[in-house]
């Protein structure tokens, strides 16, 4: 569990004195503590790859008109820390601001390590909320820091268990994965009730498994969240499934390149020789004049995303690739079928 939260802006690293210091919930700022704060500094000095953190008065008020006139937040990598027992995860902003997260013992600061820099970066660089330049704004951002990454370590990582690759009694494992929003959660809701509602988003956290029954058995269909943030859990999720199911949403082009990377990326490191990949390109309703698509215009666009998404180069691997809608039931019986005939 995430105990406390700290800051570090740098005046003169020399003269520890002089450094401002945060900290959230408690503080972290008594005289006797001068010396673990040195530790930490250099220790995330030793930790980061590259150098020199230039926590010096001059440097950092360059940074700050820099920043004023619209750059970006340069966030570095965080660098685990075990100081005098404690279990610090240390990130720095600009070169010139230390934050740092101090957990129990027993917690591995690398399950922070994605949700602590997209965190960070959200905050800093898409809301902009924070530029260090008064104490309240400050204080406010480690407050807001502090709440949302406990509250993931609270409802994400102690909340799930690990995935299990083997649950009980089933004849088919069907993983379905792809980025956020394709509509991987509204396909099972579909095929396992017929109904589709288009205000209904909900985010899938980690993943669900939905079970199907069917004459044939029953089919387990592990539908993953496609977050950044559970992403890593797909490879471990997809182990001995028989139909892996990768959806993109066809009308978010925007989304594309980084669909297309997260699809490969499991591709170069899974082996798919005994299982079938089926690729969806669904929403195709929200292209728009397809409502009623002729053959042409159907081909078409499932060329474009084939060539876009370098499907052709799947050497080895036995795929297919349907243009699908879960909201109007465009070709949703057919990917059924396929899985239904598969296994
Ligand atoms: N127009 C249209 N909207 C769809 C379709 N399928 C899903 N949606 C909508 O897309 C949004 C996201 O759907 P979800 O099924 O929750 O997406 P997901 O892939 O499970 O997202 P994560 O769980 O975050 O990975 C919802 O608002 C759905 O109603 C479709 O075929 N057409
Ligand atoms: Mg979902």
């Amino acid at each position: 569990m995430l105990t406390k939260i700290f800051l570090l802006k740098g005046k003169n690293p020399q003269n520890l004195n002089h450094l401002d210091i945060y900290s959230y919930p408690e503080d972290l700022t008594r005289k006797e503590d001068l010396n673990f704060i040195q530790k930490i500094i250099s220790g995330h000095e030793k930790g980061e790859k590259y150098k020199p953190h230039n926590l010096n008065n001059n440097n950092n008020q360059k940074l700050d008109l820099i920043q004023k006139i619209c750059k970006e937040f340069t966030i570095s990598s965080p660098v685990p820390q075990n100081i005098d027992k404690y279990n610090i995860f240390t990130l720095c902003i600009n070169s010139t601001i230390l934050i740092g997260l101090i957990f129990e013992e027993d917690d591995n600061p690398y399950d922070y390590k994605e949700i602590f820099e997209d965190l960070a970066n959200e905050l800093l660089n898409a809301e902009k909320c924070c530029y260090f330049e008064d104490e309240m704004e400050i204080e406010n951002f480690l407050i807001t820091l502090f709440i949302d990454i406990r509250r993931y370590g609270d409802e994400i990582l102690d909340k799930y268990p690990k995935i299990s690759i083997h649950p009980a009694g089933i004849s088919a494992k069907v993983f379905l994965f792809g980025i956020d929003n394709a509509g991987k959660s509204s396909f099972i809701r579909r095929i396992k009730t017929g109904q589709f509602n288009d205000n209904y988003y909900s985010p899938t956290r980690k993943f669900n498994i939905e079970y199907l029954q069917k004459p044939s058995g029953v089919y387990s269909f592990w539908d993953m969240g496609g977050q950044f943030i559970f992403r890593e859990q797909w490879l471990n999720g997809i182990q001995e499934s028989n139909i892996i199911i990768y959806m993109i949403d066809v009308a978010n082009q925007i989304r594309f390149e980084e669909a297309k990377k997260e699809l490969w990326n499991i591709i170069n490191k899974y082996d798919f020789s005994d299982a079938l990949l089926v690729i969806l390109g669904n929403k195709v309703d929200l292209i728009k004049n397809i409502n009623n698509p002729d053959n042409h215009q159907i081909e078409r666009i499932e060329n474009e995303i084939i060539d876009f998404f370098e499907l052709e180069k799947l050497a080895n691997i036995d795929w297919k690739f349907i243009l699908t809608s879960v909201k109007t039931n465009y070709h949703i019986d057919e990917v059924v079928n396929i899985v239904l005939n598969f296994v």
